[in-house]
């Protein structure tokens, strides 16, 4: 048996029955950050959310406003395309699938546009969104989110490589065809499933 089967064999499953350690990946304690370009700064009470396009109408929330939406914790691990990943945090917010209850959607929209704050977007089909763990997190193991990791919000998708969650999340936008964001346009996987290794088209 090799280290790595070796080690699959002591991790374990994951919370939705994968190993908990993907193929490729490294488990650290540190949690690096990986930005492209500025960290753009959004105080609380600035930071507006909007849903977009094939909804009946649009939506948009204040910080107060999004917060009365149904608050959610949960345990899940965290897995980067360069290879390293982190498990157990426990991340709070508002699951995608109780926020996009709040949304009028038109039938034809069938996939979503995450985009933040600064201008990085990530697309992902509706369907994939609404899985269970899809969260739009300001919390992190008890503490407000770090203005690096996408605080005051950002979007955490465990069972994708993490490039598919916009931090500094700003506005979710429904479209009836995919359309590439920002890593996908230059050579990212679009389905980045990391029990697959989709790391690159
Ligand atoms: N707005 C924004 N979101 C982003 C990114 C980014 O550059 N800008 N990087 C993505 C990538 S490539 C990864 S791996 C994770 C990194 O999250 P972290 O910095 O909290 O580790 O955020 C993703 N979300
Ligand atoms: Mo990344």
């Amino acid at each position: 048996m090799g280290l790595f089967d070796r080690k699959t064999e002591i991790l374990g499953k994951n919370s939705f029955g994968k190993p908990k350690l993907p193929p490729g990946q490294t488990a650290t304690d540190k949690f690096q950050v990986l930005t492209y370009g500025e960290t753009p700064s959004i105080p609380r009470d600035k930071w507006r959310f909007d849903a977009v396009g094939l909804v009946e109408q649009e939506l948009h929330w204040s910080w107060e406003e999004f917060m009365r939406l149904p608050q959610k914790k949960l345990r899940a691990d965290f897995h980067c395309v360069t290879h390293w990943s982190r498990f157990d945090d426990e991340w709070e917010g508002v699951l995608f699938s109780d926020f996009v209850k709040q949304v009028r959607l038109k039938p034809e929209a069938k996939f979503v546009m995450q985009h933040a704050y600064g201008g990085y977007t990530t697309n992902l089909p509706l369907q994939w969104m609404i899985d269970e763990d899809v969260i739009l997190a300001h919390t992190l193991n008890g503490k407000s989110l770090d203005v690096d990791h996408g605080g005051p919000m950002r979007v955490f998708t465990p069972r994708r490589y993490a490039w598919k969650g916009a931090k500094w999340i700003k506005k979710v936008e429904f479209m009836a065809k995919d359309k590439p964001g920002f890593w996908e346009e230059n050579g990212y996987s679009n389905s980045a499933d990391p029990w697959k290794e989709e790391r690159f088209w």
